[in-house]
């Protein structure tokens, strides 16, 4: 499929590249490296990465203001749903593809590349570069191992296969960078945001089947000078607790005038509730916006129902087993 991919490129003068709201590194990674590869291969097309940035991954990449566009191909990464896609030209565009590693939801492109076996975009636009023989250098490679390394977690997830690793030695070895860069872009933070981290693990609550959930509000994110999203982004922190299947954090977002919720698993599945309240994402990793916080809480219940459910599967297994 790679090769139709091509195909359709090669036939369109402007090419918009775009990906889900609500940016984090995987979709602005894959964007901007799909677009740089791209340009160097066709200097004469208009190749644009579109979609609202965030001061946080100013570092990582600069992105495009496309205001209108005629004739053009759209490309769409990491993003499973028409709705959530950060471009409001959608609907003008002459052709879409859809390159993408999240659950199926609904098909809106001529042409969809889905593998939800990868655990980024990148991983996927990695291969696909390697394997068209785009143009490459050690800017794009280390573009493409940020939205990588980001999307796994460094490597935590059982997303990440021999296939991943083959990759990344790949590219490390044919377009040497640093490491160490990747990881400043990254994961370097203000002490507020550390503290703010600590104020969560405070204040954390469990529910009888291990849903671990904070809430905060407006006045808690204005106390500690942070943001909503940068609160939300916090949930990988909190891997690894004994007492939690899967923990929340709630924020109110007042810029958006609604309720941010993300959520982590270490075995339930999540996404169906997620998707309850207008959100989605992977099984184990996902997100949703609700109106006010009596909904998060409803969220939390349904969370805490999931969990019952999973123990009391878990539980059946070891009886069979005995
Ligand atoms: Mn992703």
């Amino acid at each position: 499929m790679y090769h139709q991919i091509l195909k359709e490129i090669k036939k369109y003068e402007t090419i918009v590249i775009a990906r889900h709201v609500g940016v984090d590194p995987d979709a602005l990674c894959s964007q901007l490296a799909l677009r740089d590869s791209l340009r160097l291969k066709y200097p004469k097309k208009k190749i644009y990465a579109v979609g609202n940035g965030s001061t946080k991954f100013l570092n990582i990449g600069i992105l495009d203001k496309v205001e209108s566009a005629q004739n053009f191909l759209l490309i769409i990464l990491d993003t499973p749903d028409r709705k959530r896609i950060d471009f409001p030209l959608v609907d003008s565009a002459s052709m879409m593809i859809k390159i993408d590693h999240h659950p199926f939801v609904e098909k809106f492109g001529e042409i969809e590349y889905i593998d939800e076996t990868k655990g980024s975009t990148c991983e996927i636009l990695m291969d696909l570069i390697k394997t068209l023989k785009l143009p490459c250098n050690s800017e794009i490679a280390q573009t493409l191992y940020c939205g990588l390394v980001s999307d796994t977690n460094r490597f935590l997830f059982d997303s990440t296969t021999s296939h991943t690793f083959q990759l990344v030695s790949y590219y490390l070895e044919k377009y040497p960078f640093v490491l160490s860069e990747v990881y400043k872009a990254l994961y370097l933070r203000p002490l507020k945001e550390v503290r703010l981290q600590g104020y969560i693990a405070e204040n954390f609550s469990l529910t009888e089947n291990g849903v671990l959930s904070i809430k905060l509000t407006n006045e808690d994110i204005v106390r500690f000078k942070a943001d909503s999203a940068s609160a939300g982004n916090m949930i990988n922190n909190f891997n690894f607790i004994e007492e939690a299947l899967v923990w929340v954090i709630v924020t109110e977002d007042l810029k958006n005038n609604n309720i941010r919720i993300n959520i982590r698993s270490r075995g339930p599945i999540i996404n169906q509730v997620a998707e309850k309240y207008s959100g989605g994402g992977h099984a184990f990793a996902s997100g949703a916006r609700v109106s006010c916080f009596e909904e998060a809480d409803l969220l939390i219940h349904d969370l805490d129902e999931v969990c019952k459910n999973y123990i009391k599967g878990c539980e059946e297994n070891e009886d069979k087993v005995e």
